[in-house]
């Protein structure tokens, strides 16, 4: 089964968790720590990256992590030489919400030879940068402007664009770090608006709000920060346990 269908599948009774994992901060025992760690826990796939890589880690990493879970491990490109043959998926993120031609078709160029040669599961994802208040390590490596976080109009014709773009997943990231997370209105308005699933990241940092943000309308919700900063077994079952009370279809 493709990843992306397991994803639907499992999107369809319940909202998912994803544990975000960057290579570029930990080594070989915490990549495998922290991986087991989300898998034992509840979260239901693994996303690996980082908007950019100062260490030579992203591979070996990414390996080590893949041969430790059996929930779906993505690929979460940044801007580096991301593509691997060691992932079950990649998102292959075109950033519809810039107007920087690298970020919307350049680098996918660059990367979809190498997929092919992968045979790599690739999910076209329209990726929207959504204003947190600051600015964020994505804004600034992708020389993109976010969309302004109270203008939920100009997010829904984004989506709908990607959507209509025939991309798969629409993916609304306040930045790592974010100090405010994307608003419930906005997740909300997209929701009603388009019928490919939602995942949300960006300054997630408590399963309340994670909830909240389920509830709004996002099928799949994405913490990366908050467990660098603490990983700890508990919080990522409050994750879980409050992301998986969302239910689909009730
Ligand atoms: C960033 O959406 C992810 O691209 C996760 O954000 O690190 O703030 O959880 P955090």
């Amino acid at each position: 089964m493709k990843v992306y269908d397991k994803l639907i599948a499992l999107s369809q009774n319940r909202a998912s968790y994803l544990c975000l994992i960057d290579p570029d901060k930990i080594d070989l025992e915490q990549a495998i720590y922290t991986a087991k760690l989300c898998q034992d826990n509840g979260a239901d796939g693994i996303l690996v990256g980082s908007s950019l890589m100062l260490t030579n880690n992203f591979e070996k990493n990414l390996k080590a992590i893949k041969d430790n879970v059996e929930i779906p491990v993505l690929i979460f490109p940044g801007i580096f030489n991301f593509v691997s043959r060691y992932a079950d998926a990649i998102l292959l993120l075109s950033v519809v919400s810039s107007r920087n031609p690298q970020m919307l078709i350049g680098e996918q160029v660059r990367a979809a030879p190498q997929i092919k040669e992968y045979g790599l599961e690739a999910i076209g994802t329209a990726y929207m940068l959504i204003d947190s208040g600051e600015n964020t390590s994505v804004n600034f490596m992708s020389s993109s402007f976010p969309i302004p976080r109270n203008k939920p109009d100009i997010a829904v014709a984004h989506a709908l664009a990607g959507q209509y773009l025939g991309m798969k997943i629409v993916y609304m990231d306040a930045g790592s770090g974010a100090l405010k997370p994307v608003k419930n209105e906005m997740i909300k308005k997209i929701r009603m608006n388009i019928d490919i699933p939602i995942i949300l990241g960006g300054g997630i940092r408590t399963p309340e709000v994670a909830r909240e943000k389920a509830q709004a309308g996002a099928d799949f919700i994405v913490t990366g920060n908050i467990l660098e900063e603490k990983s700890d077994p508990q919080l990522i079952r409050a994750f879980a346990d409050a992301i998986h009370s969302v239910k689909r279809n009730d």
